[in-house]
Protein backbone atom coordinates (compact mmCIF):
# COMPACT_ATOMS: atom_id res chain seq x y z
CA UNK A 1 0.00 0.00 0.00
CA UNK A 2 1.36 3.31 -0.86
CA UNK A 3 -1.10 5.94 0.15
CA UNK A 4 -3.83 5.52 2.52
CA UNK A 5 -6.87 7.92 2.27
CA UNK A 6 -10.19 5.72 1.94
CA UNK A 7 -11.62 2.31 2.20
CA UNK A 8 -10.75 0.84 -1.02
CA UNK A 9 -6.77 1.66 -0.15
CA UNK A 10 -6.78 -1.35 2.34
CA UNK A 11 -7.76 -3.88 0.17
CA UNK A 12 -10.19 -6.69 1.53
CA UNK A 13 -11.67 -5.87 4.83
CA UNK A 14 -11.42 -9.56 6.92
CA UNK A 15 -7.52 -9.24 5.93
CA UNK A 16 -7.06 -6.41 7.31
CA UNK A 17 -9.17 -7.13 10.22
CA UNK A 18 -7.40 -10.17 10.82
CA UNK A 19 -4.01 -8.51 10.68
CA UNK A 20 -5.37 -5.66 13.34
CA UNK A 21 -5.70 -8.46 15.58
CA UNK A 22 -2.63 -9.66 15.16
CA UNK A 23 -0.87 -6.70 15.69
CA UNK A 24 -2.79 -6.00 18.56
CA UNK A 25 -1.66 -9.26 20.09
CA UNK A 26 1.91 -8.25 19.79
CA UNK A 27 2.18 -4.73 18.84
CA UNK A 28 6.31 -5.13 19.08
CA UNK A 29 7.08 -8.35 16.18
CA UNK A 30 7.87 -5.44 13.60
CA UNK A 31 9.89 -3.27 15.46
CA UNK A 32 12.67 -3.90 12.68
CA UNK A 33 10.59 -2.60 10.20
CA UNK A 34 11.06 1.18 10.70
CA UNK A 35 14.04 1.35 11.80
CA UNK A 36 16.17 4.35 10.13
CA UNK A 37 12.81 5.21 8.85
CA UNK A 38 10.95 8.95 9.55
CA UNK A 39 7.65 9.51 9.88
CA UNK A 40 6.04 13.09 9.63
CA UNK A 41 2.63 14.01 10.88
CA UNK A 42 1.47 17.43 9.52
CA UNK A 43 -1.65 19.11 11.86
CA UNK A 44 -3.35 22.05 9.98
CA UNK A 45 -5.82 21.17 12.60
CA UNK A 46 -5.89 20.36 16.51
CA UNK A 47 -5.80 16.66 17.58
CA UNK A 48 -5.37 14.42 20.87
CA UNK A 49 -5.89 11.00 19.98
CA UNK A 50 -4.78 10.98 16.43
CA UNK A 51 -1.47 12.73 17.10
CA UNK A 52 -0.76 10.42 19.89
CA UNK A 53 -1.92 6.89 18.45
CA UNK A 54 -0.20 7.68 15.70
CA UNK A 55 3.27 8.67 17.15
CA UNK A 56 2.58 5.19 19.69
CA UNK A 57 2.16 3.21 16.61
CA UNK A 58 4.87 4.36 14.68
CA UNK A 59 7.77 3.96 17.50
CA UNK A 60 6.00 0.18 17.74
CA UNK A 61 7.29 0.01 14.64
CA UNK A 62 10.25 1.35 15.46
CA UNK A 63 10.34 4.63 13.58
CA UNK A 64 10.99 8.21 14.63
CA UNK A 65 8.61 10.79 14.32
CA UNK A 66 8.61 14.30 13.49
CA UNK A 67 5.42 16.60 14.23
CA UNK A 68 4.89 20.15 12.47
CA UNK A 69 1.58 22.10 13.53
CA UNK A 70 1.32 24.01 10.52
CA UNK A 71 -0.28 27.31 12.40
CA UNK A 72 1.77 27.04 15.40
CA UNK A 73 5.26 27.98 14.93
CA UNK A 74 6.01 27.27 11.07
CA UNK A 75 5.21 30.08 8.50
CA UNK A 76 1.58 30.53 7.53
CA UNK A 77 1.51 28.54 4.22
CA UNK A 78 -0.77 29.97 0.98
CA UNK A 79 -2.78 27.30 -0.77
CA UNK A 80 -4.24 28.90 -3.88
CA UNK A 81 -1.93 29.25 -6.87
CA UNK A 82 -2.45 32.67 -9.12
CA UNK A 83 -2.13 34.60 -5.40
CA UNK A 84 -0.55 37.30 -5.38
CA UNK A 85 1.35 36.80 -2.06
CA UNK A 86 1.60 40.36 -0.45
CA UNK A 87 -0.45 38.95 2.91
CA UNK A 88 -0.03 37.52 5.49
CA UNK A 89 1.12 34.38 3.94
CA UNK A 90 5.39 33.75 3.68
CA UNK A 91 5.14 30.91 2.27
CA UNK A 92 3.51 28.63 -0.62
CA UNK A 93 2.28 25.38 0.02
CA UNK A 94 3.64 23.95 -3.70
CA UNK A 95 7.48 24.79 -2.14
CA UNK A 96 6.05 23.88 1.71
CA UNK A 97 5.51 20.57 0.62
CA UNK A 98 8.28 18.71 -1.25
CA UNK A 99 10.65 20.91 1.20
CA UNK A 100 8.78 18.22 3.89
CA UNK A 101 8.82 15.18 1.66
CA UNK A 102 12.94 16.10 2.03
CA UNK A 103 13.19 15.22 5.48
CA UNK A 104 11.12 12.21 5.97
CA UNK A 105 10.23 8.43 4.43
CA UNK A 106 6.45 8.39 5.11
CA UNK A 107 3.70 11.79 5.63
CA UNK A 108 0.42 11.79 7.88
CA UNK A 109 -1.60 15.05 7.03
CA UNK A 110 -4.73 16.14 8.88
CA UNK A 111 -6.78 18.80 7.24
CA UNK A 112 -10.16 19.52 8.08
CA UNK A 113 -13.01 20.46 5.31
CA UNK A 114 -12.13 24.51 5.61
CA UNK A 115 -16.36 25.30 3.97
CA UNK A 116 -14.96 27.76 2.18
CA UNK A 117 -15.59 25.68 -0.90
CA UNK A 118 -17.47 22.37 -1.14
CA UNK A 119 -16.09 21.45 -4.73
CA UNK A 120 -12.34 21.88 -3.19
CA UNK A 121 -13.06 20.03 0.40
CA UNK A 122 -14.93 17.04 -1.65
CA UNK A 123 -11.84 17.31 -4.74
CA UNK A 124 -9.56 17.15 -1.23
CA UNK A 125 -7.40 19.90 -2.96
CA UNK A 126 -4.76 20.13 0.08
CA UNK A 127 -4.44 15.91 0.72
CA UNK A 128 -4.04 15.89 -3.16
CA UNK A 129 -1.52 17.94 -3.41
CA UNK A 130 0.63 16.20 -0.51
CA UNK A 131 -0.15 13.03 -2.95
CA UNK A 132 1.07 15.08 -6.05
CA UNK A 133 4.10 16.76 -4.82
CA UNK A 134 5.51 15.20 -1.51
CA UNK A 135 7.24 12.22 -3.35
CA UNK A 136 6.36 10.03 -0.33
CA UNK A 137 3.43 7.91 0.53
CA UNK A 138 0.84 9.52 2.37
CA UNK A 139 -1.86 8.87 4.82
CA UNK A 140 -4.88 10.83 5.75
CA UNK A 141 -4.68 11.83 9.59
CA UNK A 142 -8.91 12.92 8.65
CA UNK A 143 -9.26 14.74 5.62
CA UNK A 144 -11.93 17.08 4.28
CA UNK A 145 -14.24 14.39 3.93
CA UNK A 146 -12.85 11.22 5.44
CA UNK A 147 -11.17 10.06 8.43
CA UNK A 148 -10.11 6.85 7.63
CA UNK A 149 -7.97 5.87 10.36
CA UNK A 150 -10.90 6.17 12.82
CA UNK A 151 -13.32 4.17 10.86
CA UNK A 152 -10.65 1.44 10.49
CA UNK A 153 -10.42 1.55 14.67
CA UNK A 154 -14.08 1.55 15.14
CA UNK A 155 -14.65 -1.38 12.52
CA UNK A 156 -11.96 -2.71 14.82
CA UNK A 157 -14.08 -2.13 17.91
CA UNK A 158 -16.63 -3.55 16.48
CA UNK A 159 -15.25 -6.55 15.30
CA UNK A 160 -14.40 -7.57 18.94
CA UNK A 161 -17.58 -6.73 20.25
CA UNK A 162 -20.31 -7.73 18.05
CA UNK A 163 -22.56 -10.79 19.04
CA UNK A 164 -23.87 -11.65 15.36
CA UNK A 165 -22.48 -12.53 12.13
CA UNK A 166 -24.52 -9.00 10.79
CA UNK A 167 -25.34 -6.34 13.27
CA UNK A 168 -27.25 -3.74 13.21
CA UNK A 169 -25.15 -0.29 13.22
CA UNK A 170 -27.43 2.90 13.86
CA UNK A 171 -25.09 6.11 13.11
CA UNK A 172 -27.37 8.73 14.64
CA UNK A 173 -26.42 12.69 14.31
CA UNK A 174 -26.51 14.74 17.39
CA UNK A 175 -26.40 18.31 18.37
CA UNK A 176 -23.74 20.28 18.88
CA UNK A 177 -23.16 24.46 18.84
CA UNK A 178 -20.22 24.61 16.30
CA UNK A 179 -20.20 23.61 12.37
CA UNK A 180 -18.40 20.02 11.81
CA UNK A 181 -17.16 18.46 8.88
CA UNK A 182 -18.46 15.55 7.41
CA UNK A 183 -15.75 13.51 7.43
CA UNK A 184 -16.15 11.04 10.24
CA UNK A 185 -20.45 10.27 9.52
CA UNK A 186 -18.87 9.97 5.86
CA UNK A 187 -15.84 7.63 6.48
CA UNK A 188 -18.03 5.33 8.81
CA UNK A 189 -20.48 4.84 6.10
CA UNK A 190 -17.99 4.38 3.46
CA UNK A 191 -16.23 1.39 5.74
CA UNK A 192 -19.16 0.16 7.38
CA UNK A 193 -21.11 -0.07 3.90
CA UNK A 194 -17.63 -2.27 3.01
CA UNK A 195 -18.00 -4.72 5.60
CA UNK A 196 -21.63 -5.44 4.70
CA UNK A 197 -23.74 -4.72 8.05
CA UNK A 198 -27.04 -3.93 8.43
CA UNK A 199 -26.88 0.26 8.74
CA UNK A 200 -29.52 2.69 9.55
CA UNK A 201 -28.42 6.54 9.50
CA UNK A 202 -30.86 8.78 11.14
CA UNK A 203 -30.33 12.46 10.88
CA UNK A 204 -32.36 15.83 10.97
CA UNK A 205 -33.66 17.00 7.77
CA UNK A 206 -31.53 19.04 6.14
CA UNK A 207 -28.66 16.83 7.11
CA UNK A 208 -28.46 14.28 4.81
CA UNK A 209 -24.53 13.37 4.01
CA UNK A 210 -23.29 12.95 0.26
CA UNK A 211 -25.18 9.69 -1.58
CA UNK A 212 -21.61 8.62 -2.44
CA UNK A 213 -20.70 7.75 1.11
CA UNK A 214 -24.55 6.95 2.54
CA UNK A 215 -25.00 4.00 -0.57
CA UNK A 216 -27.34 1.60 0.28
CA UNK A 217 -27.79 2.95 4.11
CA UNK A 218 -31.29 3.20 4.87
CA UNK A 219 -31.29 6.51 6.07
CA UNK A 220 -34.23 7.94 8.36
CA UNK A 221 -34.89 11.57 9.55
CA UNK A 222 -36.56 9.82 12.71
CA UNK A 223 -34.07 9.08 15.73
CA UNK A 224 -36.16 6.80 17.51
CA UNK A 225 -37.42 4.69 15.02
CA UNK A 226 -33.68 3.69 13.41
CA UNK A 227 -32.67 2.97 16.99
CA UNK A 228 -35.25 0.41 17.69
CA UNK A 229 -33.26 -3.24 17.65
CA UNK A 230 -29.74 -1.30 17.49
CA UNK A 231 -26.93 -3.52 18.03
CA UNK A 232 -24.50 -0.29 17.92
CA UNK A 233 -25.05 3.29 18.63
CA UNK A 234 -22.64 5.50 17.08
CA UNK A 235 -23.02 8.91 17.34
CA UNK A 236 -21.57 11.96 15.72
CA UNK A 237 -22.47 15.44 14.63
CA UNK A 238 -21.95 16.84 11.25
CA UNK A 239 -22.52 20.06 9.42
CA UNK A 240 -25.15 19.90 6.42
CA UNK A 241 -23.83 18.79 3.16
CA UNK A 242 -26.30 19.57 0.46
CA UNK A 243 -26.68 23.10 -1.20
CA UNK A 244 -27.05 26.25 -0.18
CA UNK A 245 -26.51 24.98 3.53
CA UNK A 246 -23.41 23.53 3.36
CA UNK A 247 -21.09 24.05 6.74
CA UNK A 248 -24.02 24.99 8.06
CA UNK A 249 -25.46 24.72 11.94
CA UNK A 250 -29.17 23.76 10.87
CA UNK A 251 -30.43 22.38 14.38
CA UNK A 252 -29.18 22.24 17.97
CA UNK A 253 -32.46 20.46 18.28
CA UNK A 254 -31.08 18.38 21.71
CA UNK A 255 -33.99 15.82 21.86
CA UNK A 256 -31.47 13.98 19.21
CA UNK A 257 -29.16 14.27 22.35
CA UNK A 258 -28.17 10.17 22.55
CA UNK A 259 -29.55 9.52 26.28
CA UNK A 260 -30.55 6.59 27.75
CA UNK A 261 -33.92 6.76 27.26
CA UNK A 262 -32.66 6.70 23.47
CA UNK A 263 -30.75 3.71 24.55
CA UNK A 264 -33.73 1.90 25.69
CA UNK A 265 -35.37 1.76 22.36
CA UNK A 266 -31.88 -0.68 21.55
CA UNK A 267 -30.78 -4.15 21.82
CA UNK A 268 -28.87 -3.39 24.65
CA UNK A 269 -26.91 -1.49 22.26
CA UNK A 270 -22.76 -0.83 22.42
CA UNK A 271 -22.39 3.46 22.50
CA UNK A 272 -19.83 4.95 20.28
CA UNK A 273 -18.19 8.15 19.17
CA UNK A 274 -14.79 8.65 17.78
CA UNK A 275 -14.19 11.65 20.21
CA UNK A 276 -13.62 14.83 21.46
CA UNK A 277 -17.54 14.38 22.36
CA UNK A 278 -19.49 17.58 24.12
CA UNK A 279 -20.86 15.66 27.14
CA UNK A 280 -25.09 16.43 27.99
CA UNK A 281 -24.72 17.43 23.46
CA UNK A 282 -23.75 14.71 21.53
CA UNK A 283 -24.35 12.58 24.63
CA UNK A 284 -25.49 12.16 28.45
CA UNK A 285 -23.27 11.45 31.13
CA UNK A 286 -24.56 8.15 32.06
CA UNK A 287 -24.95 6.75 28.59
CA UNK A 288 -20.92 7.64 28.07
CA UNK A 289 -20.02 6.36 31.46
CA UNK A 290 -21.80 2.82 30.93
CA UNK A 291 -20.11 -0.55 30.66
CA UNK A 292 -21.69 -0.37 27.23
CA UNK A 293 -19.81 2.44 26.14
CA UNK A 294 -17.16 2.00 23.98
CA UNK A 295 -15.77 5.29 23.75
CA UNK A 296 -12.29 4.42 25.21
CA UNK A 297 -11.37 1.14 23.37
CA UNK A 298 -12.17 2.53 20.07
CA UNK A 299 -9.70 5.47 20.93
CA UNK A 300 -7.31 2.31 22.06
CA UNK A 301 -7.57 1.02 18.74
CA UNK A 302 -6.70 3.87 16.85
CA UNK A 303 -2.94 2.94 17.73
CA UNK A 304 -4.32 -0.29 15.96
CA UNK A 305 -5.62 1.01 12.43
CA UNK A 306 -2.20 3.61 12.74
CA UNK A 307 -0.06 0.70 13.17
CA UNK A 308 -1.70 -1.83 10.31
CA UNK A 309 -1.77 1.23 7.63
CA UNK A 310 2.10 2.52 8.24
CA UNK A 311 3.31 -1.51 8.32
CA UNK A 312 1.90 -1.72 4.97
CA UNK A 313 2.81 1.45 4.30
CA UNK A 314 6.50 0.10 5.21
CA UNK A 315 6.32 -2.73 3.56
CA UNK A 316 6.12 -1.23 0.61
CA UNK A 317 8.58 1.19 0.74
C1 LIG B 1 -13.59 16.88 14.49
C2 LIG B 1 -14.66 16.42 13.50
O1 LIG B 1 -15.84 16.40 13.84
O2 LIG B 1 -14.32 16.09 12.35
C3 LIG B 1 -12.60 15.76 14.74
C4 LIG B 1 -13.17 14.45 15.15
C5 LIG B 1 -12.17 13.37 15.20
N1 LIG B 1 -14.20 17.26 15.73
C6 LIG B 1 -14.13 18.49 16.23
O3 LIG B 1 -13.60 19.38 15.60
C7 LIG B 1 -14.75 18.74 17.58
N1 LIG C 1 -10.89 10.85 17.03
C1 LIG C 1 -9.89 11.68 16.71
O1 LIG C 1 -9.38 11.71 15.59
O2 LIG C 1 -9.48 12.50 17.73
P1 LIG C 1 -8.45 13.70 17.62
O3 LIG C 1 -9.13 14.79 16.83
O4 LIG C 1 -8.17 14.09 19.04
O5 LIG C 1 -7.21 13.23 16.91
Amino acid sequence: MRHFTNVNDIGDLRIALAEALEVKKDRFAFTELGKNKTLLMIFFNSSLRTRLSTQKAAMNLGMNVIVLDVNQGAWKLETERGVIMDGDKPEHLLEAIPVMGCYCDVIGVRSFARFESKTDDYEEKILNQFIKYSGRPVFSMEAATRHPLQSFADLITIEEYRKNDRPKIVMTWAPHPKALPQAVPNSFAEWINAAGYDFVIANPEGYDLDPKFTGNAVVTHNQDEALIGADFVYAKNWSAYTDPNYGKVLSTDRSWTVTSEKMALTNNAFFMHCLPVRRNMIVSDDVIEAPTSLVIPEAANREISAQVVLKRILESL
